[in-house]
């Protein structure tokens, strides 16, 4: 089945913290962070990709989301979810988004291939764990962070 890529681009990203707080980055906020590369080869396309962006974990450390050695107990059941325009959604773990805990890359990326990422909008997630791609959200505009047992 094919992608329409129909929806409306990201312009900003929103990550809403469990306590209700919001932190709002703009393409210039991600753009003066460190950036990191992933090269990740895209099933769906069947290329190899090269992102850069910026880890994710660093934003929801910003943001005052749990990391590394507090993320123990009932944090286990904290989870991620990234929304794009078109409301697609998916969860992911905070510990596997966490580098401490689990292996590979979750980036908010801004970039592909060295240029902008066009219709994908001013921010995709890209993880390098994954077999298939259905858990990177193009047009990134929004990170809850949400306690599924609490
Ligand atoms: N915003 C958004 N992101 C999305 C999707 C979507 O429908 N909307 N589909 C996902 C699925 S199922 C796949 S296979 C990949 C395909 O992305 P591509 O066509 O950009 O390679 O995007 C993922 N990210
Ligand atoms: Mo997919």
């Amino acid at each position: 089945m094919g992608h329409t890529h129909a929806s409306v681009p990201s312009t900003q990203l929103v990550i809403h913290n469990l306590d209700g707080k919001s932190t709002t980055l703009t393409p210039e906020d991600l753009a003066a962070l460190s950036h990191k590369s992933v090269t990740v080869f895209n099933s769906h396309n069947k290329t190899n990709e090269t992102y850069s962006g910026v880890v994710l974990s660093e934003l929801l450390r910003k943001a005052g989301v749990p990391q590394g050695e507090e993320v123990r107990g009932r944090i286990f059941t904290v989870g991620v979810i990234a929304r794009g325009t078109d409301q697609y959604r998916v969860l992911y773990a905070l510990a596997e988004v966490d580098p401490s805990i689990h292996t590979g890359d979750v980036i908010v990326a801004d970039s592909v291939d060295g240029h902008k990422l066009g219709n994908d909008g001013a921010f995709k997630m890209v993880s390098t764990e994954e077999k298939r791609p259905a858990r990177w959200v193009r047009n990134l505009e929004e990170i809850e962070v949400v306690d599924v047992k609490p």
